[in-house]
């Protein structure tokens, strides 16, 4: 049995949930209040000490072991499990690239954005936000093209890339800002799709914890 610490807003917990439901997993999750990470319990030195010495989300119990990081707990079960890692060596490597591009520019820059439009206590500078959506729309239009040719980020099935990448994709337009299914018509078209994974489901569903509604 999994043990995924998580609450319905972390994206990033949301990737992990996606894989371990694909994989027909048996899962549970140890929910970390939102209002508690909102007021910074895993930048304590306890927290850090006992759940994730990153003072991060995702942290996945497994066999004694905490495992953080979304690209590393997805590769490790892709790897475990024999499924979504991508169907040859080259593959595995595309799913790789991928993944750093996710985590860096792709994923960071957007839930970045969203949480700051969304729950910060005060109202972000315009000049941040003006930087930050730059960097989406780049990072969204990089994916817009590469997925206008391809069902899938990499090959020809779903893989963990995906999954990776969708990560944030599937929060209601109002806390980002960004409506992809009217902005990014080949990002909506894969989405769609990916809802054909097993056991999907969107992040308010699958994880534990209320919508909050956003600020700004
Ligand atoms: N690269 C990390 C990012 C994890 C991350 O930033 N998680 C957020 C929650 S979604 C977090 O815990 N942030 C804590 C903080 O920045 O203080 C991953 O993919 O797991």
């Amino acid at each position: 049995m999994y043990k995924l610490h998580a609450f319905a807003q972390s994206g990033n917990a949301y990737k992990v949930a996606l894989l371990l439901q694909a994989l027909k997993l048996s899962w549970s999750p140890v929910h970390l209040p939102f209002s508690e990470f909102a007021g910074g319990i895993q930048r304590s030195e306890s927290w850090r000490q006992d759940v994730n010495v990153m003072g991060e989300l995702p942290v996945l119990e497994v066999d004694g072991r905490r495992l953080t990081q979304s690209a590393a707990i997805m590769l490790f079960l892709a790897d475990k499990h024999g499924a979504y890692g991508g169907a040859n060596a080259d593959e595995r490597q595309e799913v790789m690239r991928w993944l750093f591009f996710d985590n860096h520019k792709f994923t960071s820059y957007l839930a970045t954005l969203r949480f700051m439009k969304s729950f910060l206590p005060t109202e972000p500078h315009p000049e941040v936000m003006k930087f930050l959506r730059g960097r989406v729309d780049n990072a969204f239009g990089i994916a817009e093209k590469h997925l206008s040719t391809r069902e899938y980020v990499v090959g020809s099935q779903p893989t963990i890339a995906d999954m990776s990448m969708c990560g944030y994709l599937y929060y209601p337009a109002d806390e980002s800002g960004y409506d992809i299914a009217r902005q990014y018509p080949a990002m909506a078209a894969w989405l769609e799709r990916l809802k054909g994974l097993p056991g999907w489901k969107p992040p308010y569903e699958l994880l534990p914890g209320e919508r909050v509604a956003p600020k700004w």
